[in-house]
């Protein structure tokens, strides 16, 4: 193993708990979803075990309607708001919080799959995945084919700048009485440069709270959340979720299952060019289901779309130009945002994660455009080895952000590497 390896090994283990392996010891001190899902991708090559264990742990914190949430508080821990006691959710064995993430638990369960071969653990996974994704269909969707969140912190990319004009249309004050709380994110001068600002932090919370207040009720939350939105990086990892779980399926022989969930992935991605292209643009965008509208930004998340394989061939052209024009025109690619106020070291209104290079290489690769894939995981091992296993990364200096030792970055670097 080279150096840099041993050292990716090495911060998943330090970050390792009881079965699960936190994002990073100095702003995540819990089990995060999607994290989660990542960090099994990239044990699934070294530590297979672990990388088995760590998506039970995620499943076992399924509410028993199929809600995966975003954290689970396995273990009481120091500095991160907001904690087990703001959120009062859980499934009766875990506290957790209120909201989803992303399902790359599926995707990642195949990859873990298909390294191990181990029929027992995909028949003893199947069930569970079942669950959540049927979930998301019947209590995350309008019209059965695109699905939706109900906080920025449920699509992972929590201050993208497509959620600013949701976020303004309503008052923090109209959906709770009580906006007091204290931040814990912002451990020094820098990284209150780059984290999201006061004014996202208060709408974040008033969305908890109103969460909170009606007891993560679905439908009741379906009537009074101001922020229903169908997120382009959730559906197409959604739609991703669907083929591969189909593919478990197929897999385990039962192929009636298998065409029920190919079929579902047919819909969704039908929904979605339907709805979310945006020709303008060259991309896909989400939609914000309460004002019912177009959130028309150019972020990142429309270009995942490859990954649930949702553009047409020529949808695919246009994409591929915007990418190459507007987000690789940059030093290191691939930028989370381009446009008015792109912040190169904030959060997620600029700077380059990992994670999202990974579904774009792998989405990328699908559609056969090879050199478009070298280019981003080339500026992504680049970084890495350059920067060590930060959290972000500026796009034009390449400087590390965020905390150090994240894990995400050391798995998904184990995968490339592999
Ligand atoms: C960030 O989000 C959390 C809330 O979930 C936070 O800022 O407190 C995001 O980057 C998210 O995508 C990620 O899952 C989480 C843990 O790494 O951190």
């Amino acid at each position: 193993m080279t150096d840099r390896r041993d050292e990716a090994v090495s911060v998943l283990r330090e970050n390792r708990h009881d079965g699960y392996t936190i994002p990073s010891a100095t702003l995540y001190p819990y089990q995060w979803n999607w994290d989660s899902a990542f960090i099994a991708v990239g044990l699934a090559g070294v530590d297979p075990e672990a990388a088995k264990r760590e998506l039970r742990t995620l499943l076992s914190a399924m509410w028993d309607n199929g809600m995966a949430p975003q954290i689970a508080f396995w273990a009481d821990a120091e500095g991160y708001f907001p904690g087990p006691d703001e959120w009062e959710a859980g499934n009766g064995d875990v506290q957790t919080s209120g909201i989803t993430q992303p399902p790359v638990v599926v995707p990642a369960a195949r990859h873990v799959y298909e390294t191990t071969g181990d029929d027992a653990f995909r028949d003893e996974l199947l069930p569970l995945l079942d669950r959540h994704l049927s979930w998301w269909v019947d209590e995350r969707s309008f019209d059965g084919d695109t699905v939706y969140v109900r906080h920025p912190w449920a699509t992972g990319m929590d201050d993208s700048p497509a959620w600013l004009s949701v976020l303004d249309s309503f008052d923090p004050e109209d959906i709770t009485d009580d906006l007091d709380y204290v931040r814990e994110d912002r451990k020094s001068d820098e990284l209150s440069d780059q984290r999201p600002t006061d004014w996202d932090y208060d709408r974040y919370v008033a969305l908890v709270r109103q969460g909170k207040a009606l007891d993560w009720d679905e439908a009741a939350l379906r009537e009074a959340c101001p922020f229903l939105v169908e997120d382009v990086l959730t559906n197409s990892i959604f739609v991703r979720a669907c083929d591969d779980l189909a593919a478990l399926y197929a897999a385990a022989g039962d192929e009636s299952k298998a065409n029920e969930w190919r079929r579902q992935a047919e819909h969704s991605r039908a929904g979605m060019r339907e709805r979310l292209w945006d020709e303008e643009l060259g991309t896909f965008v989400s939609y914000d289901r309460v004002n019912d509208r177009k959130l028309r930004v150019n972020s990142v998340a429309g270009l995942t779309s490859v990954f649930g394989e949702v553009p047409t061939n020529e949808q695919f052209a246009s994409l591929r130009t915007n990418l190459r024009e507007n987000f690789l025109r940059y030093d290191y690619g691939c930028p989370s945002y381009v446009g008015p106020d792109m912040d190169y070291d904030r959060y997620w209104r600029g700077p380059v994660w990992m994670n999202v290079n990974w579904l774009l290489v792998d989405g990328l690769r699908r559609y056969g455009a090879t050199e478009t894939a070298d280019r981003i995981e080339q500026d992504s091992l680049e970084l890495l080895d350059r920067e060590g296993f930060r959290e972000y990364f500026n796009p034009e200096t390449g400087a590390g952000r965020g905390s150090d030792r994240f894990s995400w970055s050391a798995a998904l670097y184990l995968d490339w590497t592999t």
